[in-house]
């Protein structure tokens, strides 16, 4: 993750505001860490956020808030349905 990300804010801010504990590691994008060891190896597309869990490995917002979604079924920031 990195905080000026407007990507990985969605999921700082879900994993916040309903409690589940990450252990977030900045990935600093302005010194180009997104194309250094370690992490160019963990995610070949280079980009953040990335999650990764066990032998999971998500590397796009969109699948790890969908991700989360079963844990917390009456979450208010991702909703079931978009309509
Ligand atoms: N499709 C990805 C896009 C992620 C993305 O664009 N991340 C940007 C930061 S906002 C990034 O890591 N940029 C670094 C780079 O492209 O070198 C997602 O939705 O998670």
């Amino acid at each position: 993750m990195h905080p000026v990300s407007t990507v990985c804010r969605p999921v700082r801010l879900f994993c916040a505001e309903n409690g589940i504990k990450i252990e977030e590691v900045t990935v600093d994008l302005m010194t180009g860490a997104q194309h250094k060891e370690p992490f160019a190896s963990l995610n070949p597309s280079r980009q953040v956020p990335m999650l990764e869990d066990d032998d999971l490995k998500l590397t796009e917002a969109s699948a790890i808030l969908k991700n989360c979604r079963p844990i917390l079924p009456t979450s208010r920031s991702a909703p079931r349905s978009t309509r």
